[in-house]
């Protein structure tokens, strides 16, 4: 039911990016909901905000040449897209991951510029990474690739130009050996990257920041029904960063969290993922790089070969690993099941098709862009402190993290009022995100 106008914008970009399947699967989803903006306010049609928004500043692609272990030469390639600088230095992770191409990267670019401009802080959006698989890869072999990977990305960032940190496969090791390079090829000390070790400039709840925010959010989304996370059978996807910390919210929080993912498949544990459980993942998963069935061998759990969690009974649920793992399919089975709320921690992680029943179920539904910002957020408090040259306390941190996700929650509450999509917190996100960008890309002019 979109505009003439956004349908033309629409068929511009899928004719022009018709290889990039999950870039236009993002653009459709937020362009289609900026409709009333459009209608109520003339002035970003015609000053072309929205065919501007769509098309990346700058993308840079480059090889990545780097000497295994045996001493052969392996060569994959390595992206950084620059999508929008409107409102402050472009901000965003890097993946390594075998499936990493342009469209992916473009998708999470594009989500980024939204999501960073919810966070209230200074952040353009951007996305880099490589089609680089860490998985058993040995320490020496992950160090010759970030080196030569930050060998030509250094010359294209900085810290007040593009500020990369984390995504998947990109880690506190990974950042390390980029943020060394980086170093000893410019000779500067600078909050370039973000994610770092506390030992040099890294800030404290970083690393918790995206699965802390994620919880945060679904508690804000509960309050407006009078609710909390006390008691609520959770079932979490993935067990990386975003994950772990997820778990160990729910837990801080009085839920309970019952499954934990990985690509070989789900273990379900109706006793819940302790603390203690959660210890035995950070160490399986952060030391020793291992599967997530060992879980299931240890702690005597069922585990689900290949499978997901969504058929698992529960109340809320935090996908937490990929985009699209959640489909049509699993989005019944999760409704069916009683499910009311889901919170995003990763990127684009429901398909059209289940969110769309999310949305007519009128479940507690909080978009990846506003539900995952907590991790970019702490990266821009990271910059800030690398500023001021001083750290902040761990307890310090938390509660601006938690104040950012209030504020998120508030903007997005905000928008589904003044545009009256009540229950919408896709509508909310998307508007709220895009008005701050669009409105300053207008005072800057035409570039
Ligand atoms: P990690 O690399 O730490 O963990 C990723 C987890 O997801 C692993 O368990 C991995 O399993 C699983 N996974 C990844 N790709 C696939 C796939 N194609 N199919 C099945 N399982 C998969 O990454 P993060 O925890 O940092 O990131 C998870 C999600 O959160 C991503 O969508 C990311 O973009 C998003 N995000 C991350 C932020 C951060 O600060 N790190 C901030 C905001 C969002 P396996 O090891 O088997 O591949
Ligand atoms: O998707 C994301 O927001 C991230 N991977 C974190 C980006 C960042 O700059 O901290």
């Amino acid at each position: 039911m979109s505009s003439d106008y956004i349908k033309s914008v629409l068929e511009t970009v899928k004719k022009r990016n018709a290889n990039e399947p999950e870039f236009l699967q993002a653009v459709t989803e937020v362009l289609e909901s900026l409709d009333p903006v459009f209608e109520k306010n003339k002035k970003y049609e015609n000053y072309k905000v929205l065919e501007r928004l769509v098309e990346p500043e700058r993308q840079i692609i480059f090889r990545v040449p780097w000497l295994d272990d045996k001493g052969v030469i392996q060569v994959n390639r390595g992206f950084r897209i620059q999508f929008n600088s409107a409102i402050g230095p472009y901000k965003g992770g890097i993946r390594l991951h075998p499936s990493v191409n342009i469209s992916i990267l473009k998708f999470l670019g594009f989500e980024q510029v939204l999501k960073n401009a919810l966070t209230t802080l200074p952040m353009g959006g951007g996305k880099g990474g490589s089609d680089f698989d860490p998985k058993g890869k040995t320490d020496n072999e992950v160090m010759r690739f970030c080196q030569s990977f930050m060998t030509e990305l250094s010359k294209h960032i900085g810290a007040d130009t593009d500020v990369p940190a984390g995504d998947i496969g990109t880690g506190g090791r990974e950042i390390g050996y980029m943020f060394g390079q980086y170093k000893r090829l410019r000779n500067e000390f600078v909050g370039v990257l973000t994610g770092k070790g506390l030992k040099w400039g890294g800030s404290l709840i970083r690393p918790e920041a995206t699965g802390y925010g994620s919880v945060y959010f679904a508690e804000e989304m509960l309050k407006t029904k009078n609710d909390t996370m006390k008691g609520k059978i959770c079932a979490v996807s993935g067990s990386g960063n975003v994950a772990q910390y997820t778990v160990e919210k729910i837990n801080q929080l009085g839920g309970k969290a019952v499954s934990l993912s990985d690509s070989s498949g789900t273990i379900y544990d109706k006793d819940g993922i302790t603390a203690e459980k959660l210890a035995f993942v950070m160490d399986l998963k952060e030391v020793r790089r291992g599967r997530i069935k060992e879980y299931a061998e240890k702690f005597k759990c069922e585990f689900i070969a290949g499978g997901k969690p969504w058929n698992i009974k529960c109340d809320c649920a935090f996908p937490s690993a990929t985009q699209n793992e959640i489909d049509g399919k699993d989005a019944k089975m999760l409704l069916d099941n009683g499910c009311k709320l889901v919170s995003e921690g990763a990127n684009m992680p429901s398909t059209p098709e289940a969110i769309e029943q999310y949305l007519a179920k009128k479940i507690l539904y909080g978009p990846g862009k506003a539900a995952n910002a907590g991790g970019v957020a702490t990266s821009g408090l990271e910059m800030s402190q690398n500023s001021m040259r001083l750290a902040w306390t761990r307890e310090e941190v938390d509660a601006k993290l938690h104040g950012i996700m209030i504020a998120i929650h508030t903007q997005c509450r905000n928008a589904m009022k003044e545009y009256n999509t009540p229950d919408n917190y896709v509508m909310g996100a998307n508007i709220a995100g895009f008005v701050k960008v669009a409105d300053t890309m207008i005072d800057h002019g035409c570039v």
